[in-house]
């Protein structure tokens, strides 16, 4: 079998490169040469633990080989962006290019799978797009859109392990998809309709970010109130029937914060808890840029100086160097907009160093500083000790204190 990948990026090389290693031929197709460049090489363009070995394994037996344009295939499978365009519109064209790109090469009894991230419905337009253009196609192709559910940082097991929907646009396009994951996922492989997996995507994200909203909302008043969140939600979880996540400086990464809006883009009306949620998690993001400048505020009354002031954690989530719709990046340079004086320390102990923030070693910085604002609770902060001579914010749960 050989399977065509359009888009090697977060997700699209991963499963690439672990499709070649189960068996199948693999094609990788980028627009940008550097890319196919850099696989053909044998490397992996971002850091995913894991991928690099086995990239370099396929790409040296040949099984994985990349191009900027298709080559005549059984299975094409389209892994590409979907951005938004204006306010929060998804925008599908690179999905509909992508579509258009492998037109030439269909031919009867082809599986063509969608994976990218897709308003409800895409699937079937891609369908109306393919017919179309090649009417002689019409009933004699397989199409399924068949969403990822890979965590950035665990990607190689997860995507072997998950269980994966499978949502064709007709029963036989669902069984000869599942056919083809079955060549290389461990997981349960469930069978639905297009609209169904499309929408189960986005639920999965959505859901998430409604629960993280909830447990933010709660750091939020638990501040007012004097509690400490931490315990409290640790105490309201004994309950059989209660499991609240934990609070943060905000949401961040390409899908949580995200995915979201594609639906509430297209039902507004009806997704009044979906929206309500993203705007929580981003305003997390301002009340805790606004509790910095006032604890600086009045540090310089107390003290009549600047404070020191340490931010630790540039990346959306613990433990990766991903900066993708960071929150804690937006908090750090909304925190130093118009503060020249104060002398920050910006921590990122996952990255070497950044084009715009000077970085600092974290116990450096958590010795010298007078304010130390936990924005990510990476495991080396968990590592420090806790110091009742400075300031501590800990706005994703270090000290838990
Ligand atoms: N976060 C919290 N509190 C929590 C958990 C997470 O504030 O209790 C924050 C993180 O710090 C981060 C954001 O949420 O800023 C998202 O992190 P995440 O680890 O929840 O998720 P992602 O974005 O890395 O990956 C998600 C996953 N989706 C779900 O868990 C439902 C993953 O399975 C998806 O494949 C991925 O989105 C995607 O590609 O859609």
């Amino acid at each position: 079998m050989k399977a065509c990948f359009i888009g090697l990026g977060y997700i699209g090389l991963p499963t690439a490169v672990i499709a070649a290693d189960n068996g199948i031929e693999v094609i990788g197709v980028d627009i940008n040469p550097e890319v196919v460049k850099s696989v053909n090489s044998g490397k992996v363009h971002f850091s995913e633990p894991g991928l690099d070995k086995i990239c370099k394994k396929v790409t040296s037996n040949g099984t994985l080989k990349a191009y900027t344009e298709p080559q005549t295939s059984d299975v094409y499978v389209i892994v590409v962006p979907t951005p938004f365009k204006g306010n929060h519109e998804p925008d599908v064209s690179y999905v509909e290019s992508a579509v258009t790109t492998v037109l030439p090469y269909l031919k009867e009894g082809d599986l063509c799978i969608i994976e990218s991230t897709c308003p409800v419905g895409t699937t079937e337009k891609m369908a109306e797009l393919i017919y179309s253009e090649k009417p002689a196609l019409k009933d004699k192709i397989y199409l399924s859109y068949c969403p990822e559910r890979v965590l950035p940082g665990n990607t190689v097991y997860e995507l072997i392990h998950n269980d994966r929907v499978i949502g064709g646009i007709d029963e036989g396009s669902s069984e000869k998809a599942a056919g083809f994951y079955s060549h290389f996922v461990k997981g349960s492989l469930y069978k639905t309709n297009a609209r169904t997996a499309e929408m189960c995507k986005l639920t999965e994200n959505a859901s998430r970010d409604v629960q993280i909203a909830f447990a933010n909302e709660l750091s939020i008043i638990c501040e007012k109130a004097h509690i400490n969140v931490w315990e409290l939600i640790e105490l309201a979880n004994k309950h059989p029937r209660v499991n609240i996540l934990q609070p943060g400086s905000g949401v961040g990464g390409h899908c949580i914060a995200v995915d979201p809006y594609f639906i509430t883009s297209e039902f507004p009306i009806e997704s009044q808890l979906i929206g309500k949620a993203r705007e929580i998690n981003n305003y997390k993001a301002f009340w805790c840029s606004e509790k910095i400048l006032s604890t600086m505020k009045d540090f310089n009354l107390r003290e009549g100086r600047e404070p020191v002031v340490a931010l630790m954690g540039l990346s959306f989530k613990p433990n990766i160097e991903d900066l993708r719709e960071s929150p804690a990046k937006y908090i750090v340079s909304k925190v130093m907009q118009g503060h020249n004086n104060a002398d920050f320390l910006i921590v990122e102990p996952n990255i070497e160093t950044h084009k715009v923030f000077k970085l600092t070693d974290y116990a450096e910085a958590y010795d010298t500083a007078d304010i130390v604002a936990f924005l990510v609770a990476h495991k080396e902060f968990k590592k420090l000790i806790f110091r009742d001579d400075k300031v501590i914010l800990d706005f994703c749960g270090v000290f838990k204190k």
